[in-house]
């Protein structure tokens, strides 16, 4: 089911087919979304905004081998339409997967591996094996960012069960083990037959059919949460990156809210001579908003440039999302958008001469279209006070390291 409730997948052990439901709120109903999607289906997760669907179709007398294939919902044909190819399950075992929020990012067990979209050839590239216990193919659960991995294994430890966490690192570009193995409270357990992560991964619950703990054999789940690092829990105060202006600055506050592809989306700030000023992204998380405020002299003419890698902008449609990024310059907004293809530009600033010169960039495709702000007057004084600008929420996780 989506995040919103609004969007289900179902599918019937027989059918064949697997089939999206949305509810509208008009007619108070549940319509098919877009057509059938033909796959027996015996694992079925769904996007937290419904608009990918990934299904595990198991082996067959003519496929020996189970295999996962994702669909997301395409808006011009109201259709579903495959993301890159099949990703191939091992010959043995269960075969469980589980997305992202965004659809972008599959893990699937056991071996415990990631594979990522490429939308460049429209294909999933693998990752490394995180883990190859054959054991842990009980359940899987990830959150919304992909970025932290539970696995659960019942037949640990003569069927007492545990629980393994991953965590994606970001600077090493690796997979850790987050924490120690968290272990049944007591033999036959079964602990781990299921696990699920919060959206951002630091609540675990885990749960155990044959716990004996409210009666023989009654079962119970385990909600455990990660804590962060003994030092200062620096999560608990967002950084300030709204900085005060003085008297001969103004504020240049840039809100950008990504889209599904995040790391696509990048810009950077040259002056009227092509120097290099600023630079941010790309991104790591889908549909957030980033904001930073940079203070520049008032006499200084720049330019704001983002860009998009793959070319198709920040937006518009349920797939990718609707990201757009907004402008303030002396606390006015001069600029928002989302809708472009490669590149965007905006000369800011009272210096600015009425017509790009000729040595400022030259690459910018003339089909693409040229903001400019140049005020026509500005007040004589700049601001004396901070500007009321809402506070950065900006917000970076702290490393998680162990687990209570
Ligand atoms: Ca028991
Ligand atoms: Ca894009």
């Amino acid at each position: 089911m989506s995040a919103d409730g609004n969007t289900v997948a179902v599918t019937s052990s027989s059918g064949g087919q697997v089939r999206v439901f949305t509810f509208e709120e008009t007619s108070k109903s549940w319509e098919q979304r877009g057509g059938l999607i033909k796959h027996l289906a015996h694992g079925l997760t769904i996007s937290s905004d419904g608009a990918v669907v990934s299904i595990v179709v198991p082996a067959t007398k003519i496929d020996s081998r189970q295999y996962v294939v994702i669909y997301r919902f395409h808006d011009s044909s109201m259709s579903w339409i495959q993301l890159g190819g099949r990703i191939n399950c091992s010959y043995y075992g269960n075969c469980y997967t589980v997305i992202s929020s965004s659809g972008t990012i599959v893990a699937i067990i056991h071996p415990l591996r990631v594979y990522t979209l490429d939308r460049n050839s429209n294909s999933w590239k693998y990752g490394e094996i995180i883990d190859n216990d054959y054991r842990f193919d009980s359940s899987v659960s990830m959150s919304s960012d992909g970025t932290i991995i539970a696995i659960g294994c019942e037949r640990c430890d003569y069927y007492s069960g545990r629980v393994r966490t991953f965590t994606f690192n970001h600077d090493s570009l690796s997979w850790t083990l987050l924490g120690d193995d968290i272990v049944a409270e007591a033999v036959g357990d079964r602990f781990g037959v299921q696990v699920s992560l919060s959206s951002d991964g630091k609540v675990l619950a885990c749960g155990a059919t044959y716990n004996d703990g409210n009666g023989d054999n009654a079962g119970h789940v385990r909600v455990m949460k990660f804590q962060p690092s003994n030092d200062d829990n620096t999560s608990s105060s967002p950084p300030s990156m709204s900085p005060l202006c003085d008297d001969d600055m103004y504020p240049l506050r840039l809100e950008l809210k990504t889209d599904r592809f995040p790391d696509e989306t990048t810009w950077k700030i040259v002056d009227i001579d092509g120097t290099f000023m600023k630079a941010g992204g790309p991104y790591a998380d889908h549909f957030t908003m980033y904001n930073e405020t940079y203070c520049f002299h008032t006499e200084i003419c720049f330019i704001f440039s983002v860009f998009d890698s793959l070319e198709d902008g920040i937006c518009c449609d349920s797939f990718s999302g609707y990201g757009n990024y907004k402008l303030y310059y002396n606390n006015e907004l001069i600029r928002e958008s989302g809708d472009f293809e490669k590149q965007e530009d905006i000369m800011i600033g009272r210096t600015c001469p009425s017509q790009r010169p000729s040595t400022a960039p030259t690459s910018v495709p003339s089909t693409i279209p040229t903001a400019s702000f140049i005020p026509s007057s500005f007040p004589s004084i700049a601001p004396t006070s901070i500007p009321s600008i809402t506070p950065t929420v900006y917000y970076i996780y702290s490393e998680l390291i162990s687990i209570i």
